[in-house]
Order: C-alpha cells, then structure tokens, then sequence
C-alpha cells in the first residue's frame, strides 16, 4: 500500500507543471492599464542571477521603454500600478544603470517595442536571485511608457506604468 501511494505521488509530480514546483523558476502574467492579460514572462535562475524572457503585447509601437523590477506583490490597473512601489532596491542605492551610486538591483536595460505593439526580449539580471534576499519572487515586473535615461532620480524618466506582473 505505501509503495502505491508513492508511487501515485511520483506520477503527480510528473504531470504538474514545472513552475509548480520548481525553485528555480517562476513565471509572471503581465495586465495591461485595461485590466487585461497582455503577456507572460518566464524566469529561470542561474548561478549568477536571473534570466527573464518576455512576450508582452499592446504597448506602443517602435519605441524603447523602461522595464524595472518594482518591490510590491501587487499590480492594480484602476490606479496606474501605483500599488507595485518603487524599484526594487535592496542595496539602498540609486536609481540607474549608468549612475554614480547606482544601481538599483530592479534597474535593466530599456527593451525595443516593435511595429505591432509587441515586446520579446531575453534580459539576464545579475542582481536578482529568485528566493532569499535578492530574491524577486512576489515582486514585479513593470513595463513604462518611456525609456529610462539610467540617471536621473528616482526613475530614470521611465513614465507612465503600462504593464505590470507579479512574479510568481
Ligand atoms: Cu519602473
């Protein structure tokens, strides 16, 4: 009889989706200001940070924009994603890439949205683990209307919060 449940278990295992649980990865839905799904991105944790892969749509077309890490498990479209607080930021630093006392451990690169309103991008933060201290699961991922100049405080310039996902 325990050889059964055993096995049972094992083959439940098998048939639940890796994210479920495995540590090492998580995925986030991106919502839109409208309320609705407006993409997913996967993240996979490495030795030395995380790597997040992103497919999000319905942003506007042939510009860069600012994608941050946002501290707060919580994106609420009727008020702009306010509720996601600020970057994720650890370290106490300041905001950018390229500033002096920089950077927030939520701070990356600006991502290109093409013709159609889409954004695909691979991006690898080496300032981010999933879990533990650095670690991002239940945080966010923002997508802004602007592209981040990677200087100025407290943002960098990156407007309006257009899509936001809870990293799960
Ligand atoms: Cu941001």
């Amino acid at each position: 009889m325990r050889t059964i449940l055993i096995a049972a278990a094992l083959a439940l295992t098998a048939v639940l989706p890796a994210t479920a649980q495995d540590k090492q990865t998580a995925i986030a839905n991106f919502v839109g200001l409208d309320g609705k799904q407006a993409g997913r991105a996967v993240l996979t944790e490495g030795k030395a940070g995380v790597l997040i892969e992103l497919d999000v749509s319905g942003l506007p077309a042939n510009r860069w924009v600012a994608f941050h890490i946002h501290e707060n498990n919580h994106c609420d479209h009727m008020h702009g994603f306010e509720s996601a607080g600020g970057h994720f930021n650890p370290a106490n630093a300041e905001h950018g890439l390229l500033a002096a006392n920089g950077p927030h451990a939520g701070d990356m690169p600006n991502q290109y949205v093409d013709q159609d309103g889409k954004l695909r991008a691979q991006v690898f933060n080496s300032m981010v683990l999933l879990d533990g201290k650095n670690g991002i699961r239940g945080r966010t991922l923002m997508i802004h209307a602007e592209s981040d100049d990677y200087r100025s405080q407290p943002v960098g310039g990156a407007g309006k919060r257009l899509a936001c996902a809870i990293i799960e």
